[in-house]
């Protein structure tokens, strides 16, 4: 892959944009959110649909020219209800924070009342974080992952429930490695008489594949990022039953955004046509294997797991107790170093701060993408291992690297 028509015109981004295929084919991405998608969605991302305005929905657009906008998100449309099973789909939000956003704009009044997971225990920004705009315009309770187990404390979250008396319950997580029992969430919200709004952002392809279990039919709104598990399109989706559907429509357009990024709806288009295939539900089966070898790997070699393991495709680990000097930030950039990008991550109970947190978290749908098998991420694990053991080694980083290396060469990822 090359750019060089980027080339003849500005030497210094084509620079950095094939220092970035560099990066992304030599290094071993393990960004819980981070996947790689394919050539036919990048292509349908760079197309001359990043060129047309289409402000509206298909059939009822505020400009002209919009035959081929409008078969593109309708294609989108049909190929997400048929992945997800939803009533009613919106595809154009720019991000999983927009869709979320348009929940919030639809169904709340500042000042309403939201029940959310607190970021350390893996929530989400947009879920009520004080820096965001969540934060500021609800008033915002948080639950929190039983601190012995790791898994989340539905029965003390229907006990806040209860307490609080939310507007909206929200759940779906960023950094929580176990399967979501949506119904037991459902049953809260509702004996709350709240909303349940279920954010799948990171599941969104294993929803899709039937990995884990689906909310939509028992959460009243479903959110979702389209690039992370799902390896489509760059942006988000909001799903729900018909009697909301006007509501989040206008929530969306013209309540939060502007033009869709039509060029992205393709992608999402393409990327949602090629989760209908059954190689998708493959990949998503062997992400959770991974996962389950990484945890496994990362627990042989003394590392506390949060949760014990995973369901899904994340691992997050509590350096504490094996590593006491060590903080995420540590690791994170000495694995860096040796070429295995993951992030530095909160964990329950998090002593420091969010800037230099405690944990680690990484994930496997990128590497599951690009071919590795359980057996691959048993050398994964002890790399990291390695690393985080002797963090300022550079010895162990060197050789590291050069394992990352062949392990790259026999995965190759854009050929
Ligand atoms: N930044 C994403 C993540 O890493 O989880 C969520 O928005």
């Amino acid at each position: 892959m090359n750019h060089d028509r980027v080339r003849a015109v500005d030497p210094a981004v084509a620079d950095a944009l094939e220092g970035e295929i560099d990066r992304q084919e030599s290094s071993l991405q393990m960004i819980a959110s981070e996947n790689h998608v394919s050539r036919a969605v990048l292509d349908a991302q760079s197309s001359v649909l990043t060129n047309k305005y289409a402000e509206g929905y298909p059939g009822s657009r505020y400009y002209g020219g919009c035959e081929f906008a409008d078969e593109v998100e309708e294609l989108a449309i049909e190929r997400a209800t048929e992945l997800f099973g939803a009533d009613h789909v919106n595809v154009q939000p720019h991000s999983g924070t927009q869709a979320n956003q348009a929940v919030y704009f639809a169904m709340l009044e500042p000042g309403d009342k939201v029940l959310s997971l607190d970021l350390t225990h893996g929530g989400h920004l947009s879920h009520g974080h004080p820096a965001n705009f969540t934060g500021q315009l609800y008033e915002v309770e948080q639950y929190e992952v039983d601190p012995e187990t790791g898994y989340l404390d539905y029965d003390g979250l229907a006990d806040h429930a209860a307490e609080f008396e939310p507007d909206i319950v929200v759940s779906g997580y960023s950094a929580y490695p176990r399967e979501v029992e949506w119904e037991r969430i459902q049953e809260t919200a509702e004996d709350a008489d709240a909303l349940h709004l279920a954010d799948i952002a990171h599941i969104t392809g294993l929803v899709a594949a039937g990995v884990h279990p689906s909310p939509v039919g028992v959460a009243d709104f479903v959110t979702g990022s389209t690039h992370k598990t799902i390896r489509s399109g760059r942006g988000g989706i909001v799903m729900c039953d018909d009697e909301y559907a006007d509501d989040i429509d206008s929530a969306v357009f013209p309540g939060g955004q502007g033009g869709p990024l039509m060029h992205n709806v393709a992608g999402k288009a393409v990327g949602f046509g090629e989760a209908l295939e059954s190689e998708f539900e493959e990949y998503a089966e062997r992400t959770v294997e991974n996962a389950e070898a990484l945890a496994d790997g990362l627990a042989k070699r003394g590392f506390e797991v949060v949760s014990g393991g995973t369901d899904n495709h994340l691992v997050l680990v509590d350096l504490r107790p094996s590593n006491p000097d060590t903080t995420g930030g540590d690791a994170e950039e000495a694995l860096e170093a040796a070429d295995v990008v993951l992030n530095g991550n909160t964990v329950p109970g998090e002593t420091r701060s969010a800037f230099d947190p405690s944990g680690i978290r990484a994930g496997t749908p990128a590497l599951t993408t690009r071919g590795f098998d359980t057996e691959d991420m048993e050398t994964v694990a002890d790399l990291i291992a390695r690393v985080i053991d002797a963090p300022d080694d550079g010895d162990v980083r060197e050789a590291v690297r050069e394992e990352v290396a062949e392990l790259c060469a026999e995965n190759p990822l854009y050929e």
